[in-house]
């Protein structure tokens, strides 16, 4: 393993996080034992045929999740404040890359975020691609405001199948970052999954992976640190604050 490059306060740090960074918020992941894809068939909520085909089912699996996302106990945990002071304190750029659909990272104090598969508290209308925030209950009957077409508005989310959001900035940022970190993600979901690999072939970023648990990438990883989120995360800002990697 080649030995990470000193850093310098220039480096754009790029931090890919998934559903692991959210789980000390309570919110469930996709693929721990009791997670999401242990109660539901990603087939039958979270593809564009599903919502074809039952839009009812899958519109009752997001209003589940987006009522449950406004609950009073969700807030960020430690992970996320840690993310947002290194925004603070980190001279050069940090870019937050979530898989995550909530907004835990911006009440950690994260500013650039960038939402690669989309956000619970938006929905868009599939007639004339309006995005908005709203909270309401969606159906197959729910009629656009903007457009007042029925039966297209949708939560704002990338199904399986469909293009993430940012891609393009995202690769950009891939190939300049001295710094990728991946926390609390499975990587089993691509274009995700891929990012390290694009750091290390098209890239001079070195690569950290901070997760509760080795990932199907582990590998890939020049540096690697397991536990709660809550506790690596903070410990590794803390070092590369004082320094560096
Ligand atoms: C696409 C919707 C084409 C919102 C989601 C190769 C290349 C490209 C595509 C593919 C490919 N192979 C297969 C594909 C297709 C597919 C795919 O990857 N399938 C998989 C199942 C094999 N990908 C797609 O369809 C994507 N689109 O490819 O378009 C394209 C692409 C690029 C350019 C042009 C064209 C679209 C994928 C997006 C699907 N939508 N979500 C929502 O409902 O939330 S994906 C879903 O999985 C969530 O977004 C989730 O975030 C994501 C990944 O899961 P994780 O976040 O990793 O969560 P998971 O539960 O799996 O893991 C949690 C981890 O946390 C675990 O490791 C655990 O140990 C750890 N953990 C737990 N507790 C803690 C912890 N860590 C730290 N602390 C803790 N306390």
């Amino acid at each position: 393993m080649a030995r990470p490059r000193l850093s310098t306060s220039l480096d754009t740090i790029v931090v890919l996080t998934g559903a692991g960074i959210s789980k000390e918020s309570g919110i469930d992941t996709f693929r721990d034992k009791d997670g999401l894809w242990s109660k539901y068939d990603i087939e039958e909520v979270a593809t564009i045929q599903a919502f074809q085909r039952n839009p009812q089912k899958v519109l009752d699996f997001y209003n589940e999740r987006r009522a449950s996302f406004r609950s009073a106990n969700i807030r960020a945990n430690a992970a996320h404040h840690a993310l947002g002071r290194l925004e603070q304190e980190w001279p050069g750029e940090v870019i937050v890359v979530t898989q995550n659909i909530d907004l835990l990272h911006e009440e950690g104090g994260s500013r650039k975020v960038l939402h690669m598969h989309g956000q619970a508290g938006k929905i868009r209308c599939m007639h004339c691609d309006t995005i908005i925030d709203s909270e309401m209950e969606l159906s197959p009957a729910s009629v656009c405001a903007n457009c007042q077409g029925k039966g297209g508005l949708r939560p704002h989310v990338v199904w399986f199948g469909e293009i993430p959001l940012h891609m393009d900035e995202i690769g950009e940022a891939l190939d300049r970052c001295g710094l990728f970190m991946s926390i609390g993600t499975s990587g089993m979901v691509y274009p995700a999954a891929g990012f390290v690999q694009q750091v290390r072939i098209g890239g001079v970023g070195h690569t950290v992976e901070l997760n509760m648990e080795p990932s199907d990438g582990h590998s890939l990883f020049a540096e690697r640190h397991y536990g709660p989120a809550s506790e690596v995360v903070p410990s590794y800002v803390e070092k590369i604050l004082r320094e560096g990697w």
